[in-house]
């Protein structure tokens, strides 16, 4: 039985139906909270009876939570709610109508994991604003991919969603444009489909690569987009002003009025921002703050732009940051109030991750991390800008939605699982397994400085083996190892089984999912191909090492289409080939094979086909590039497998026609286990040849950058010799 107001949220008593109708409940009665008698005669029926609404909404859920002697939500910040059960009867009761939605949502939890007869809880989120931000390059989301995301942050208690498609034309390049009818009226389900879940729908208009920031007719033009919006029912609106040039005019009638320089664009942009604010949201109660994201939105250093920014922005403007870098590996309560000083305005905060539109090969299906608790309370709120694979950014947009609902007791581990197990469902399992091998990201490497390595589960079962295999006794390694391979070789056939379901997922992650599969197999045939060498078993050494070869091969040659081109999936980064390479060195060394087989690495990402392989293929005609300028901390080198003897390396770097593109300012380095490195020397010439000491032993060696640079990075060839080579 559900006792529901004349105001209780509808959208609360849909999901508390639901519910309802799910557990087979035999017979569903509603009833208004006004009939008493009908309340008293269901109770005395012996039924369940669930009393949905917050103060605003329903008299009865206070008198129900006052006999369950539990307070009601009064006095929690919005979207706090009481949840509460005992003897028959369960209260949800909101502050507001989203925290009436969102008991609904924690009743559905607990309802499904069959907990707790009797209960109460008072929850209430920390941070004011949560939620994604659609703000990628590439492909921008389908429709139906975005109906489905607004389900999903109402399911996870998520408030935002910023519609800013970096490549919708009417966001950028047409931005004065009006939409089509047929397009306002998917805006206009999307507008609906987010109030139904408690969402925010902000609309982003991006005109800063063709506004004249003081002509009257521009600001016309955004006000006339801004209102065809709002007649959809938009209420949020956000005007961002990243990626753009402002060393640029597009127009002389802004060099003429604001001059030149930071200081000048920070005025230009102000000035176009308080007009809107004063002409459009002022003038339209209901509106939300007005939203920008500053042309310097990546760091804390002050500047004449940001000067003007905070001296001349409408206090009322929300400033979007993306904490110190674009992808900031860590961002602290300390940048937070920094933040909020240098931009001298309130924060949100626009977080980076997982958005892999600057590393398209790679899937970030890891949990969201390096986020101090402060900053979801100290801050506005955070948007997770995320990959261009919608049903994929689940796992870590679900992450993010726990860090902000309560930062202080999240625990990325446990968010992960719970995030897997929503997404899965049955095929959790499965799902878990192919995440495991998509799992870093550069946050990992920005937060802790450590390589950012992949496959959590792998690495160690992987170390565990060698060191069996060096001690003669690898049977009880082999097999635990063997037995996750053979997970990762049936993941494919096992997750499109289990997910079935899901064919928007496995159509987005099809190419990683085959790759992971194929280094699933090579590895097992790797681990049997070693182990027959113990046995002495050389015939079926053999046979495994061309299974391993074959398997290998399939994995590398598997293409996905990008935004910036074809790529090789990247799975198990820095795991699967490496070690595969370096089992094939260790058996080639028994069959009597001669030669090392270096493994390129790089943090640089590539562009377009230029792959890292090419400068290990022994023709300096062909060459690594990498995808943008190398930050300081960014490396390129080679894995040779194993650590063994080195005497020599050779790299040459730039090509005729960019011949600056070499690390300018970088260190020639060496480490035998990839965590301690010996410098051989200071690199600032696009070739080098460079003897290292008698007796030095590495697996690895590498350039790592110690300077900014504006160049990229091309590497014809990186060569290692070892003494007898
Ligand atoms: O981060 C911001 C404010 N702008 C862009 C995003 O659109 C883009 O998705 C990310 C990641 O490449 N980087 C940006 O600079």
């Amino acid at each position: 039985v559900e006792v529901v107001g004349a105001d209780t949220d509808p959208s609360a008593l849909a999901v508390v139906e639901q519910v309802l109708r799910s557990a087979g409940t035999s017979t569903f009665v509603k009833i208004t909270d006004n009939d008493q008698a009908a309340v008293d005669r269901e109770r005395g029926n012996g039924g369940l009876v669930v009393f949905v609404g917050g103060p605003a909404e329903s008299r009865a859920t206070a008198l129900a939570l006052a006999a369950l002697r539990v307070d009601g939500p009064e006095g929690l910040s919005p979207g706090g709610y009481v949840l509460a059960a005992d003897r028959g009867v369960v209260a949800l009761s909101g502050v507001d109508t989203s925290g009436t939605f969102y008991a609904a949502q924690s009743f559905r939890q607990l309802f499904a994991s069959g907990k707790s007869r009797a209960f109460s809880m008072r929850d209430w989120p920390a941070a004011p604003l949560r939620g994604v931000i659609e703000g990628f390059y590439g492909a921008p989301w389908s429709h139906a991919d975005r109906l489905a995301q607004l389900d999903f942050y109402g399911r996870t208690k998520q408030n935002m969603y910023v519609y800013s498609p970096k490549d919708d034309p009417f966001l950028r390049a047409r931005w004065r444009d009006q939409y089509p009818p047929d397009q306002l009226a998917l805006l206009s389900q999307l507008v609906s489909r987010a109030a139904a879940n408690h969402v925010e729908f902000t609309y982003a208009l991006s005109p800063g690569l063709s506004v004249c920031y003081s002509s009257d007719a521009d600001e016309a033009a955004l006000v006339a987009k801004f209102q065809s919006l709002w007649d959809i029912g938009v209420r949020s609106f956000a005007i961002p002003l990243d990626d753009i040039s402002y060393t640029r005019w597009n127009c002389d009638a802004d060099a003429a009025k604001f001059g030149t320089g930071g200081a000048a664009a920070g005025a230009a942009q102000s000035f176009l921002l308080n007009r809107v604010q004063q002409d459009f949201i002022a003038t339209h109660p209901g509106a939300e703050r007005l939203q920008t994201v500053p042309t310097e939105y990546y760091d804390l250093a002050d500047s004449p732009y940001k000067t003007a920014l905070r001296i001349q922005l409408d206090k009322a403007v929300i400033v979007e940051w993306t904490g110190v870098g674009v992808i900031a590996g860590q961002i602290t309560e300390k940048q937070a109030r920094q933040a909020k000083e240098v931009f001298g305005h309130d924060i949100l905060i626009w977080d980076n991750y997982p958005v892999n539109d600057y590393i398209t090969e790679r899937l970030l299906l890891g949990p969201y991390i390096g986020r101090e608790p402060g900053v979801a309370k100290f801050l506005s709120g955070i948007t997770a800008n995320p990959m261009v694979q919608a049903e994929a950014s689940k796992i870590a947009e679900f992450t993010s939605g726990d860090f902000l609902w309560n930062p202080e007791k999240y625990d990325p581990d446990e968010a992960w699982l719970a995030a897997i197990a929503d997404l899965g469902g049955p095929a959790a399992p499965a799902l878990k397994v192919f995440a495991e091998n998509n799992y870093s990201s550069l946050l990992v490497r920005l937060e802790t400085g450590k390589p950012d390595l992949d496959s959590p589960v792998l690495r160690p079962l992987l170390a565990a083996f060698w060191a069996a295999l060096a001690k003669k006794d690898p049977w009880d390694a082999a097999a635990k190892l063997d037995r996750y391979l053979t997970s990762m070789a049936a993941d494919p056939e096992d997750l499109r089984r289990g997910m079935a379901a899901n064919p928007k997922f496995l159509a987005e992650v099809g190419p990683w999912l085959d790759q992971v599969g194929l280094y699933g197999q090579a590895g097992g045939h790797a681990v049997k191909m070693l182990l027959a060498q113990v046995d002495g078993d050389g015939a079926k050494a053999w046979a495994e090492r061309g299974e391993l070869v074959t398997a290998l091969k399939k994995a590398q040659a598997i293409r996905v289409q990008t935004a910036r081109g074809p790529r090789n999936p990247s799975t198990c980064t820095d795991v699967c080939v490496p070690f595969l390479n370096s089992a094939l060195a260790t058996a080639d060394r028994w069959f009597g094979l001669p030669g090392i087989r270096p493994q390129p690495t790089t943090s640089m990402g590539t562009y377009t086909d230029n792959v890292p392989a090419r400068m290990v293929d022994g023709d300096p005609e062909t060459y690594y590039w990498s995808d943008w300028a190398p930050r300081v901390g960014d490396t390129v080198g080679v894995d040779l497998g194993t650590a063994q003897r080195v005497s020599h390396v050779d790299i040459t770097m730039g090509k005729q026609t960019s011949p600056n593109d070499f690390i300018h300012n970088g260190v020639l380095e060496y480490s035998a286990d990839g965590e301690r490195w010996t410098t051989v020397k200071a690199v600032t010439e696009p070739v080098i040849s460079a003897d290292l000491p008698d007796g030095a032993s590495a697996r690895f060696v590498r350039l790592r950058v110690t300077g900014a640079q504006g160049f990229w990075v091309v590497v014809r060839e990186f060569t290692v010799s070892t003494p007898d080579s």
